[in-house]
């Protein structure tokens, strides 16, 4: 891959604040693993990094909401975290943490150089301070009255009722949620990297270098570099996170933004001690960040803009950030609990890893926010994994059982429709090579597929269990162009797909050269990572070309994939395994079934919220005003709807003076079975008036709630008619 010798992938640092769901794994984790695991399949050095980011203010919040100390919810979700990605054959070469010796010691060295070489301005500032818990607040910590909806307990950077931006002084009557009493504005001193001193850099290397980055990555950068850059704090009041390393800072620790995207570099230098900095100093590195679009602004701008002060690192050469995954159409939110996460997927779904990664990828937010649906996850796995890969794999495999011992038959002359088959494979590998290399994972995708695809067509074509009848030989010749492209397949759906893919190696007695094994120094092949080990150790081949060539029997490489003989006459395969199961309706249902009741607990919640509010007293009346008014009991004896409307009801009532009709705008809320034989309550003298043609003497008295719900009026206990109310 042009003028680089290695490429460096990391992955968003995820907060331990919580679990990764769907939205995560789809926007950074599955698409780095899947170029990371091409690369390294193509024998090129590749190091891949990642940790917990435990740093920053959710954190702390997250650890007094649950009583214990921020160090307890950083181990308890790093732990969470890291078996959920490696469960899910998302293997890093290290997933360290923010919280290492490392890593503290690394970002205290980095802001200290720039400190000393006079790269920051400081700035003081009034923030809101705690005087009774005698510390300053972060914007989380302190909650008041929304100016925009009136929501009570918005926080001092949003509202999550309405969804506004806030800032701390926009809230009406702010008070802390450390101790509840009200913030003071207190004078502080910060550290600020002034990002305007790097505009016209970032400008000449973003907006004139690199145009090949995404459109939504490019077109973010450039809205930010147009509007103007401003300095950043780099530092917080605060007792979580990387001391400032400077005399006289005492209660003040690194923002997490500044110390986060340093931990790429700290948990490579963990990973390597020796050799950490040709992969961060060297010219010759391809750095590639992976992550959502929410955090552009640091990869492009700000980390840079660190990496640029600091001198002497390499900055990234693409940033091919993902847009946002939804959820049965509505937004990922881990508060209200709306998320598929990874480590309860693991649980409910054993055995169905690369059905999620297959389905994130098929339809990846690489242009646009895009919708996980559970019944779409069950229509691509039953009718394209099992129906089109697993059924073609599983015919080939059997079929070589039955009519050749499990030994790979004779090829006889090719006609043309063996022909044509083998020759589509070389395209669609050159396609899904060049989607992967530029970051179109879900192009890639459909490349891999279409392999597959080409496979079940050609062995539906040429139908060897009914050749075997009559032509042994042409059968042979199917079955062994058949297993040369379950071959391919166990190439091609290496990155994506990597349990099934091992399957298949297994399936067809083949291993596949997966890499350089970097601490141990020698070429792997297989997957060697285990959860729990650590760091996955291969990467790349030795220089000399010796990767793989010790390991015995067929060796499968990248470079083999469309050759058309990747398995010789008279290999033996293995015995035929499932390589994909079906997804049932019992399964889907019970996901659905899980959301729809966040869902209804959600919409109930939000109604009980409603209903609360309460309208403002109606203008003064007098006694006799009242008085004017004749409030009876009466019992409904009919009801039925007017015809071509949706919100009347005509009801026939008994008022203990007369049996009359009430015509009523209560259709949305009651049917007419529910009103027979109830007591209700009617103003009985109110003048007739026609509606749609019916007279209506009175009116029903109803509660009106907050939520616009009506419900009406019935006596306690059972009353006789016509009992005068008042
Ligand atoms: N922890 C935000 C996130 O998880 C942040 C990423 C850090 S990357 C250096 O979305
Ligand atoms: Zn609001």
């Amino acid at each position: 891959m042009s003028d680089f010798k290695r490429t460096l992938v990391t992955c968003a640092l995820p907060y331990a604040n919580g679990p990764v769901h769907i939205g995560h794994l789809a926007g950074a984790y599955v698409p780095a693993d899947i170029y990371v695991r091409y690369l390294r399949m193509k024998g090129e050095d590749v190091l891949f990094i990642c940790g917990s980011d435990e740093h920053g203010v959710p954190i702390t919040i997250k650890a007094r909401e649950q009583g214990c100390s921020p160090q307890d919810i950083v181990d308890k979700y790093h732990r969470v975290m890291k078996d959920a990605f490696s469960s899910l054959g998302i293997n890093f070469d290290i997933y360290s943490r923010t919280s290492s010796a490392v890593h503290c010691e690394h970002a205290s060295a980095f802001f200290r150089k720039l400190y000393d070489e006079g790269k920051f301005i400081t700035r003081e500032s009034e923030q809101y301070y705690d005087p009774e818990a005698k510390t300053f607040l972060a914007d989380r910590y302190i909650v008041g009255t929304c100016p925009k909806c009136g929501n009570p307990d918005a926080y001092g950077d949003q509202c999550e009722k309405c969804g506004s931006t806030l800032s701390p002084e926009e809230l009406i009557d702010p008070r802390s949620k450390l101790s509840g009493a009200q913030p003071i504005k207190k004078k502080t001193s910060h550290w600020y990297l002034p990002l305007q001193d790097y505009e016209k850099w970032l400008s000449e290397w973003i907006l004139d270098g690199h145009k090949e980055w995404r459109t939504n990555v490019y077109g973010q950068c450039k809205s930010w570099i147009d509007g103007g850059l401003q300095p950043r704090a780099v530092s917080r009041d605060l007792d979580w996170g990387v001391p400032v390393p400077v005399e006289g800072a005492e209660g003040k620790v690194l923002y997490v933004w500044f110390d986060a995207p340093i931990g790429y570099i700290s948990n490579t230098k963990e990973l390597l001690p020796q050799s950490w900095e040709k992969w961060w100093k060297s010219e010759d590195t391809k750095l590639v960040h992976f992550i959502g679009k929410d955090n552009i602004v640091f990869h492009c701008i700000v980390f840079p803009s660190m990496l640029k002060a600091h001198g002497g690192y390499i900055l990234p050469e693409n940033v091919p950030a993902n847009e946002f995954l939804n959820l049965e159409g509505d937004k990922i939110s881990t508060s209200r609990g709306w998320a598929v996460w990874a480590h309860e997927y693991v649980k409910d779904f054993p055995g169905k890893e690369d059905v999620l990664r297959y389905v994130l990828t098929a339809n990846a937010p690489e242009t646009k926010d895009n919708d996980f649906s559970w019944k779409d996850f069950q229509t691509r796995n039953n009718s394209e994994l099992v129906a089109i890969f697993g059924n073609f794999v599983n015919r080939a495999v059997v079929l070589t059982h039955k009519y050749f011992g499990g030994a790979v038959p004779e090829r006889g002359e090719l006609q043309d429709v063996d022909r044509e088959v083998l020759d589509e494979i070389p395209a669609l590998k050159a396609s899904l090579a060049r989607n992967i290399e530029t970051y179109k994972f879900r192009e890639a995708l459909r490349d891999a597929m279409g392999i597959a695809r080409a496979g079940n067509k050609y062995i539906s074509d040429t139908e060897p269990w009914k050749v075997a009848k009559t032509d042994m030989a042409r059968c042979a010749t199917i079955l062994n162009v058949s297993l040369q492209i379950c071959a391919d397949l166990a190439i091609a759906f290496e990155p994506f797909t990597p349990f099934a893919a091992e399957r298949l190696r297994r399936m067809l007695g083949v291993s596949l050269c997966a890499g350089f094994d970097h601490r141990a120094g020698e070429a792997v092949t297989e997957n060697t990572y285990r959860p729990g080990e650590g760091a996955a150790l291969h990467t790349t081949p030795a220089a000399d070309g010796t990767a793989c060539g010790s390991a015995a029997g067929v060796v499968l490489t990248w470079e083999m994939l469309g050759s058309d003989s990747l398995l010789p006459v008279g290999h033996r395969i293995g015995e035929a395994e499932l390589l994909f199961a079906k997804v049932e309706d019992d399964a889907i249902d019970a996901q659905l079934a899980r959301l729809a009741a966040i869902r209804a607990e959600r919409e109930a919640k939000a109604a009980a919220e409603a209903a609360k509010a309460v309208a403002p007293q109606k203008e003064e009346c007098t006694f006799e005003d009242f008085e004017k008014m004749d409030i009876r009991t009466a019992t409904v004896l009919a009801a039925e709807r007017v015809p071509k409307t949706d919100k009347l009801l005509k009801l026939t009532i008994d008022t203990g003076i007369d049996k009359r009709e009430i015509v009523s705008g209560i259709a949305e809320f009651y049917a007419p079975e529910d009103m027979v034989g109830k007591q209700i309550c009617i103003l009985a003298n109110l003048k007739p008036r026609v509606i749609r043609g019916i007279e209506s003497h009175g009116m029903i008295l109803m509660a009106k709630q907050g939520d616009g719900t009506m419900r009406f009026i019935t006596p306690q206990e059972a009353l006789s008619n016509g009992a005068q109310i008042g």
